[in-house]
């Protein structure tokens, strides 16, 4: 059976975003390969997290794994802070890694811009990431369209280290999905849709209620043409809640633009609301359940211990071939 990591930052509530780019392949996914899904706190800390907030966030991220439905008999959900290899073998990676290759990391331009204090983490956030891969020999990466470059730079590291020191690590792919790989931002249809983006409008969070997402989805910013139909470059807006409606009512695009050809913002956007709140109502009833119950702990517990083990031999395969620390008997 092939391997698949991925991993989502518990940086706030996940949105929409999170769950069509990611969560939603990750289920479909975990029947087919041995899967690891990570909590990645220490990613989270490469920007300043308030601690308290940050602990409810692991918390929670862990819940919306199971909420949607990720299966602890069949996938390792662990958090990346208890498993140290992590950290461990990010450091090693580090220094493989150039400092001209991780300043074109569009993220770390994106998140450094204009900031007076950028944290080294944020630079150095990719070979952590690409530790992260690499330490569970993985061969696919399921991601949205943002994560791609770091995933290259994952596979540069891992093949510039085995021509180093030996053939260690598997080379891995990114699986981006064919639709909804970039969900947009609500208020401006150009950015990406973000838990991140400190207009609360401009996103769409899992945990949302029905009012809420009536309210985003109404005001979400389209265009004045007034006709359905996808265009993503003249008709970002538009083409996104296409998007959106599509994926989750799981119909085609042009069925949709056949459906509203005629009618107007007010009808269609009232429905992709209504088709929003029925795949979350299912996902927020099973999620209130499981952050009540003390399951999520023994499921996180049993998920480090199976992460380290497997984790923990790939780093000492990595220190050997280096020369670190004695060689071991
Ligand atoms: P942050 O804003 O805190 O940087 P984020 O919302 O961008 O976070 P991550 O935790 O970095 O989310 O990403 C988790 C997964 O969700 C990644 O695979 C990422 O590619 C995917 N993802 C994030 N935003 C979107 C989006 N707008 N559309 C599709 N996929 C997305
Ligand atoms: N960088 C990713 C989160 C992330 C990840 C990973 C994704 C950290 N480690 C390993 C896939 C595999 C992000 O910001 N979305």
């Amino acid at each position: 059976m092939k391997t698949i990591f991925s991993g989502i930052q518990p940086s706030g509530v996940i949105t929409l975003g999170n769950y069509i780019g990611a969560m939603k392949q990750f289920v479909e996914l975990q029947d087919d390969y041995n899967c690891y899904f990570c909590i990645v706190d220490q990613h989270a800390i490469t920007v300043p997290q308030d601690r308290l907030a940050l602990r409810k966030n692991i918390r929670s991220l862990a819940a919306f794994y199971l909420a949607v439905g990720i299966d602890p008999n069949k996938s390792t959900l662990f958090i990346q802070s208890e498993v140290p290899a992590h950290a461990q073998a990010g450091w090693i990676l580090q220094c493989i890694a150039y400092i001209g290759e991780l300043e074109r990391m569009t993220q770390f331009k994106d998140k450094s811009a204009g900031k007076e204090a950028v944290s080294a983490g944020l630079l150095t956030y990719p070979p952590l990431m690409a530790a992260d891969i690499l330490l569970y020999s993985t061969d696919i990466v399921p991601v949205g369209e943002d994560q791609k470059q770091h995933i290259e730079l994952t596979r540069d590291l891992a093949e510039r280290f085995n021509k180093r020191y030996g053939d260690i690590f598997t080379i891995p792919e990114a699986r981006i999905p064919k639709i909804g790989a970039r969900i947009m931002s609500l208020t401006d249809p150009t950015k990406k849709m973000s838990k991140s983006d400190p207009n609360q409008k401009s996103y769409i969070t899992l945990l949302d209620d029905a009012k809420t997402i009536e309210k985003k989805v109404k005001s979400a910013v389209t265009d004045s043409e007034g006709i359905i139909r996808y265009d993503k470059e003249n008709k970002p807006g538009v083409s996104n809640l296409l998007t959106i409606y599509s994926i989750l009512a799981n119909k085609p695009i042009e069925q949709l633009e056949e459906r509203y050809a005629g009618k107007g913002y007010g009808e269609f956007k009232a429905d992709v609301a209504q088709v929003i709140i029925d795949a979350l109502t299912p996902i927020q009833e099973k999620y209130y359940e499981l952050m009540e119950s003390s399951k999520l702990d023994d499921i996180l517990d049993e998920g480090a211990e199976k992460a380290n083990r497997v984790a923990s031999k790939m780093l000492k395969k990595m220190e050997n071939a280096i020369g670190l620390g004695r060689k071991r008997r």
